[in-house]
């Protein structure tokens, strides 16, 4: 007999989005369940009608197949979809299908109870069956699903639950989000019971002034509801008791029926505490129905915070205030499962997040595990919750297809009934990259009935036009939208809703140039309020070189600060033998997949600085508190006056009582010397105490101010040796092609005018560019090299396949080494281009760089903020930022005088004119560009310097805008110099 569910193909049936599945709430029901994750049998069919009866393996629930032991990979692609079959089909025979099944033991006192069945996730389609007899179909792969088993299993004895997922369905139309595309079930399954008398429903209400109101629906399995039964409840020891005006209201009303209990608890909080993203404060709820006896037959638990949310012309005020929203857009991602996360995965997410001043996060592109809530809601983020809908290479056909209407509504709808609840949550979207139709209104104006108290947003109505009062969003919500448009619409007058871009500064590789000028934009511009950083996660799945596989659970510490460890790396689209793929475009976040942090990490916390710091010249120090919410009683200061002679004096620092948006003068807290030349004051911030995201002590921030430029800045020293020291005499040497010659040099100083391409660089077009001149591959030509006592002046020529770069080398000698002077004039064909500086290699051993610049991390020009000018000292091969994809990485901005050395202090020492990007590295940019894995990387024994007169910005080209104008590389004449010293 054919199976009804297998026979009405729900797979092919978009119009079907459940069937026997319970109804979407916001009771938690996962305290007092029985957890059924663990192994469980399984077999991967080809196709959802291909025969059960093969041999049984076992998988891990919850955990996708595709990266488990079976044959169906992950697999990468962004808009395009991995199957050819237009929407609503999905492949007919090559469809993998995975049966899980085990057996339950239903406990014996659950005899008269409901007993139900709660799938977390699985994608992209459910079959649910107890001892073969069909239970239910649900779709929507990041909700939960739940089936009541009460009829199909028997307290006390033992069922078989078969689970089936098949992957690919007309929900994988509505699924293409960019990501992974995995197979299985990702969430957690839960079995529960309740007392057939139940609470179907709670609906929290609580603002700031303190007035709750928690509107309950009761429902009983038999159908009508018992007589005499009511709620009551309390909010952190203060009693709660049902409404009774709302009861007599709904009685007049005639809305009282048999089937389905409504009722409605009340009170206010005097002095309540509001929740923010800043002081999460919670209370716990306890709500109780009872039966008639008094006997309490349901609980349900929450944890609420008490806020208000709301668009007010073109402002989202959180409890009246215009806050910035720092986000960042999130994906479920692990390197190990794919997309199955633990709540120590998550809570090691949110505490990162915290810790690098993010207090947004958008959850693209569906709603996250409730964990993700419970989590935000403690420790403080505002949620733009996002529906499970990304139609993207069919965006168009679907957005007004009937067919989908029910899915829209449907996934849209149990996103909002299940989080409804939540502080955190303070904007819906109706999903991402879909077009924009009639699907999305009919979602949207269910929401905005159902929860009229949070605005709602959604890109592609947005992009209809930012101001329309008529399409469904709240929210001016572009994504990579170039900062002049979003500036010049916040000033045109014509602006009606709050700019929060649901993506921008795309962080894919060594990116993200140019967030300081959107924030400073933001901040110096009303109507603008920030946005969301795509994305969190680099998307590397841990992979073995080997065997091609995905290495799984197993992989555990196979991995450190970003690195796989050998014979291992992180796989990008492409790696598990994928034939069409979208490459490394899958690692594209702020952080790597072990979640260590990447360098634009730095510069995002200090743009999120709780506290500012300025000098006014005739005012003095000034600290102001650039919080919306709290003082800064939180934080701890250390001063620390950076000297360019190699001096740090540091003194405690005592941190003024400010309101938010107050600020107050300091005295000095250290006195200048007057000798120490160039001098800087940072003030190191921390944690003051132990934080739910933070132990005491935490870095938090380091703002800076320049307190004396360099009067006797290196360039002084570096252009008039000869006053200050006795004449050299001895001469330069140089080879016969006017190469310096130098000991510890292995390869001479040179011009170079290229780096291994960013993914930006390549995406953006200009690597491309860079080829077609032959900046890849200049062929140096010695024109003259001249001695004139004891320096050498070379001319020469570095020819591209269609300009000519005309160099000049002055080798001077200077006490101690040797003074480089260099001029380079670049043809106005070559307009924008990497870099023009010197490049040389050093012998083996020098192996510590330190350094007074911009540090300790890696910055470039349009990357800078949050790498605060000192002493820096780092190992040589801590300096390289190992991206998934190779690319040029390691940079420091605003470099005034470095050494390189060995173990014995002996090496060499550099120092620059001016305040310039120096890279230091074990790789050529041509090592770089030869590979397409950071672990195909060999390092050379000795170091690759570069010292730039200029640098390119690296902006956000691979999807968005490329850096400013400012930071582009000009052609014409650059010039620079720098003495080269042994230590
Ligand atoms: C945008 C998507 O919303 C997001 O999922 C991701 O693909 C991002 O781009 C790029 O990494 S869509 C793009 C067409 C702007």
């Amino acid at each position: 007999m054919t199976d009804p569910l297998l026979a009405l193909r729900p797979w092919d049936a978009p119009e079907v989005t459940s069937w026997g599945r319970l109804p979407m709430n916001a009771v938690d029901r996962r305290a007092g369940a029985h957890s059924l994750d663990g192994g469980w049998r399984f077999q991967l069919l080809s196709a959802p009608h291909a025969p059960v009866g093969g041999a049984w393996s076992t998988a891990t629930v919850p955990g996708a197949w595709t990266m488990q032991d079976t044959d169906d990979l992950p697999r990468y692609l962004n808009v395009r979809m991995p199957f050819a079959e237009f929407p609503p089909r999905s492949p007919a025979e090559d469809n993998p299908t995975g049966v899980y099944e085990r057996e339950i033991d239903v406990p014996a006192g659950w005899a008269g109870r409901r007993i139900v069945l709660q799938v977390g996730a699985a994608e992209s389609v459910l079959l649910v069956h107890v001892d073969g007899r069909p239970v239910g179909v649900s779709k929507d792969s990041h909700l939960a699903a739940e089936f009541e088993l009460t009829e199909f299993v028997r307290p006390g004895g033992r069922a078989v639950l078969r689970l089936t997922v098949v992957k690919w369905s007309d929900a994988s139309h509505l699924e293409d989000q960019d990501h992974w595309w995995h197979g299985g079930i990702t969430r957690s399954v839960l079995l529960y019971a309740t007392d057939p008398l139940y609470l179907a429903d709670v609906d929290v209400r609580a603002g700031r002034d303190g007035e709750l109101r928690v509107d309950c629906r009761v429902r009983d399995t038999g159908g009508a509801l018992p007589a005499g039964w009511y709620l009551d409840g309390e909010l952190d020891g203060l009693a709660l008791a049902q409404d009774t005006a709302f009861d007599r209201e709904n009685a007049e009303d005639e809305r009282v029926s048999a089937f389905l209990g409504e009722a409605r608890l009340r009170t206010r909080v005097p002095e309540v505490r509001p929740w923010t993203a800043e002081t999460p404060e919670l209370y716990g709820l306890t709500v109780r129905l009872h039966r008639a006896d008094g006997t309490v037959a349901d609980t349900s638990r929450h944890r609420i915070g008490f806020r208000d949310v709301a668009v007010v012309g073109r402002d989202l005020l959180v409890n009246g205030e215009r806050v910035y929203i720092r986000g960042v857009n999130r994906h479920d991602f692990h390197p190990l499962t794919g997309r199955t996360v633990t709540y120590d995965d998550l809570r090691a997410d949110l505490v990162l997040l915290k810790r690098f001043g993010f207090n947004a996060i958008r959850t693209a592109h569906y709603p996250g595990d409730p964990a993700l809530y419970d989590l935000a809601d403690e420790l403080g983020f505002y949620v733009v919750d996002e529906a499970d809908i990304e139609s993207h290479d069919h965006a168009h056909e679907i957005a007004d297809d009937p067919r989908h209407l029910n899915a829209f509504v449907d996934r849209v709808s149990r996103m909002v009934l299940r989080d409804k609840n939540r502080p955190s949550v303070v904007i819906w979207s109706l999903g991402n990259e879909s077009d924009y139709g009639a699907n999305h209104d009919a979602a949207a104006g269910w929401v905005r009935r159902h929860d009229p108290s949070r605005p709602l947003q959604y890109e592609g109505a947005a992009k209809r036009g930012w101001a329309d009062p008529e399409v469904a969003s709240d929210i001016a919500c572009p994504m990579y939208a170039p900062l002049e448009e979003c500036v010049a619409h916040a000033l045109s007058g014509k602006q009606t809703k709050p700019l929060i871009q649901c993506e921008y500064s795309h962080a894919m590789g060594n990116s993200n140039g140019t967030l300081a000028d959107h924030w400073a934009a933001i901040e110096a511009t009303p109507g603008l309020q920030g946005g969301f950083i795509w994305e969190f996660w680099d998307h590397g799945i841990l992979q073995s070189v080997n065997d091609g596989r995905p290495v799984g659970r197993g992989g555990a510490g196979l991995y450190d600060n970003g690195v796989a460890a050998p014979g291992y790396r992180w796989a990008y689209g492409g790696d598990f033998g994928e034939k069409d793929h979208d490459g490394a475009f899958v690692a594209d976040g702020v952080v790597f997949p072990d979640r260590t942090p990447k360098p634009v990490m730095y510069e995002h916390r200090e743009l999120a600085a709780p506290l500012r710091l300025e000098l006014f010249r005739h005012e003095g120090l000034v600290v102001s508190n650039h919080q919306h919410f709290r003082g800064l009683d939180w934080l701890r200061g250390t001063w620390e006056l950076v000297l360019a002679d190699g001096r740090t004096l540091t003194a405690a620092a005592e941190l003024p009582a400010l309101l938010p948006g107050e600020t107050a003068v300091v005295p000095f807290p250290l006195a200048l010397p007057p000798d120490g030349g160039e001098a800087w004051l940072t003030l190191r911030v921390t944690t003051a105490e132990d934080l739910a995201w933070a132990p005491r002590g935490t870095e938090v921030c380091t703002p800076q101010v320049l307190l004396r430029a360099g009067a006797q800045a290196p360039e002084a020293a570096v252009r008039e040796p000869a006053a200050t020291g006795p004449a050299v005499t001895r001469p330069v040497e140089a080879d016969a092609d006017g190469l310096l010659v130098h000991p510890l040099l292995t390869v001479a100083p040179t011009l170079s005018l290229w780096r291994a391409p960013t993914d930006n660089d390549e995406l953006g077009g200009m690597a491309p560019r860079w080829r077609a001149w032959g900046l890849d591959s200049l062929v140096r030509k010695v024109v003259s090299v001249r001695r004139e006592g004891p320096s050498v002046t070379v001319l020469a020529e570095y020819a591209g396949t269609t300009g000519v770069v005309r160099h000049r080398q002055v080798l001077t000698p200077v006490e101690g080494g040797v003074r480089i002077d260099e001029q380079a004039e670049l043809p106005a064909e070559f307009d924008d281009v990497a870099r023009v500086g010197t490049v040389f290699e050093t012998v083996a051993g020098l192996d510590l760089l330190e350094w007074f610049g911009q540090g300790p991390w890696e910055s470039y020009p349009d990357r800078s903020g949050g790498a605060p000018v000192g002493h820096h000292a780092l190992p040589v091969d801590a300096l390289f930022t190992p991206y998934l994809r190779p690319q040029e990485s390691g940079g420091r901005h605003g470099v005034r005088h470095f050494t390189l050395s060995a173990s014995d202090a002996t090496g060499l020492a550099v120092a620059l004119d001016e305040p310039r990007q120096v890279s230091v590295t074990r790789y050529r940019a041509e090592d770089l560009t030869a590979v397409a894995h950071h672990d195909e990387l060999v390092p050379r024994a000795g170091c690759v310097v570069h010292l730039d007169a200029a640098h390119r910005g690296l902006g956000t080209a691979s999807c968005g805008p490329d850096t400013f104008p400012s930071y582009l590389v000009a052609p014409g004449v650059h010039r620079w110099s720098w003495t080269l010293r042994v230590l």
